[in-house]
């Protein structure tokens, strides 16, 4: 398969139309040609994200939900038509289930501070999985000591696939609420949301979704999945940062008491006392990020073109390949499930004699951009006996040729290594 030969459903995967639409992907790094495979901490952006943004500052720039002139109503607009096309983009029911926030981290933490303050009590148990980004570990020990809560974990197998023989045991009567990464920003495993949400239900508890590193990248469906929350960051799917998306069942936010308190969230204020505004509004106080909401859109609007089926099936040739690229070198142990059909676009590696930080250093020199270290995952990178890896992570805009560089750049460096004199 060439780089630009794979199909898509309605129009053909263009991987150099795609890359056309990235400005950045022009940039020299040490003057090497940027092969950026750093996507799961960030993506990079296209041309129609940058210019929603432009569009918006220079045409529109005015606040939202408060104003009759023609600025503020065209703004309320495309602040609500992004809302719009995010909910239908992971098929909510309704877009009053969309809140936006600032990131997963924060749709996170609004989860853990309200419905989770509000239903969990003493003696009860918070169930989440040994491969979480700290994001959805911290938020839960702080609440599980604050209420005498327990927090349990599902474990990763051998081959770092969520292990779920367990899951009965662990998942039980005093279970409030299960929340699970649906990929592993570390492994790449895809966990089985449905059927942990099945065994959550069973027990009365909720499930929560991690989606910061699934959203982006597969079509995600929320009904499908059977969630009760949902959450991801749209600087991940090619949107700007500082925006993020929770998602959760409208019954569910709706007896939720609000997370911050302010401007827009209120219905009436007294001098004594307030009530809430409807959803989504509820929970979100203040001006908002409408610059970044409006831009989302766009990124929404750039990903549904593509089709996620084709980005999905793009991405898992380029896991194939690549898997099959770095297991040939025979000083790489890659960790997560061997078998690329099972895990996402991200592939982390450790290197027999190189740390990651010299191997990243290494490979920047080159004009590779990767990232090494915990990958926000302490405790499951510290499960191998590392304290860290390096990583690659893929994305529609990445190419065979650049996982060739990412390969020959590490033996270049083993190359280098063993030349140097040791001490
Ligand atoms: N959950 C997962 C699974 C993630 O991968 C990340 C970010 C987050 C939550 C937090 O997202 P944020 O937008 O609130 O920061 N993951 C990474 C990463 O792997 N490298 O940098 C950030």
């Amino acid at each position: 398969m060439s780089d630009s030969t794979l199909t898509a459903g309605s129009r053909v995967f263009d991987i150099d139309a795609i890359r056309a639409d990235f400005p950045i992907l022009q940039r020299k790094i040490n003057d090497q040609t940027l092969v950026y495979l750093d996507t799961a901490a960030t993506s990079q952006k296209p041309k129609q994200v940058i210019e929603a943004l432009t569009n918006y500052y220079e045409q529109t720039n005015a606040n939202v939900h408060r104003g009759v002139h023609t600025l503020s109503i065209e703004a309320t607009d495309g602040y609500e038509l992004a809302r719009t096309k995010v909910a239908k983009f992971i098929n909510a029911v309704r877009p009053e289930e969309v809140i936006w926030t600032r990131n997963t981290s924060e749709s996170l933490n609004l989860v853990a501070a309200t419905w989770a303050e509000a239903n969990v009590g003493e003696g009860d148990n918070i169930v989440i999985t040994a491969m979480e980004h700290h994001s959805n570990i911290v938020p839960w020990q702080h609440l599980a000591e604050k209420k005498n809560a327990e927090l349990r974990y599902l474990a990763a197998d051998e081959d770092g696939l969520l292990d779920i023989s367990e899951l009965d045991s662990i998942v039980d009567s005093r279970t409030k609420i299960v929340a699970a990464t649906h990929m592993s920003n570390v492994l790449g495993s895809i966990n089985p949301i449905a059927e942990l949400a099945n065994r959550a239900h069973a027990v009365g508890a909720v499930i929560l979704v991690d989606a910061a590193q699934s959203v982006p990248h597969m079509p995600v469906d929320v009904q499908a999945l059977d969630a009760d929350f949902l959450c991801f960051s749209a600087h991940k799917m090619l949107g700007p940062t500082g925006i993020g998306v929770l998602w959760g069942r409208y019954e569910l936010l709706e007896v939720m008491p609000p997370y911050m308190f302010g401007g827009d969230m209120i219905l009436e204020v007294t001098y004594e006392n307030a009530t809430w505004n409807d959803l989504p509004y509820k929970f979100e106080a203040g001006t908002p990020n409408i610059a970044d909401a409006i831009a989302t859109g766009a990124a929404v609007d750039y990903l549904t073109e593509l089709g996620m089926d084709n980005v999905w099936q793009h991405e898992q040739e380029l896991t194939a390949y690549a898997m099959e690229q770095i297991l040939s070198l025979d000083s790489v142990k890659v960790l997560g499930p061997q078998d690329s059909a099972l895990r996402g676009g991200v592939i982390s590696f450790i290197h027999g004699t190189i740390h990651p930080h010299d191997l990243g250093t290494a490979l920047d020199q080159q004009g590779i951009a990767i990232r090494t270290g915990h990958h926000c995952a302490m405790p499951l990178v510290r499960s191998f006996d590392v304290v860290a890896a390096a990583r690659a992570s893929f994305y529609i805009y990445n190419t065979k040729s650049e996982i060739d560089a990412l390969v020959n750049g590490i033996s270049e460096t083993e190359r280098y290594f063993s030349r140097c004199p040791v001490a």
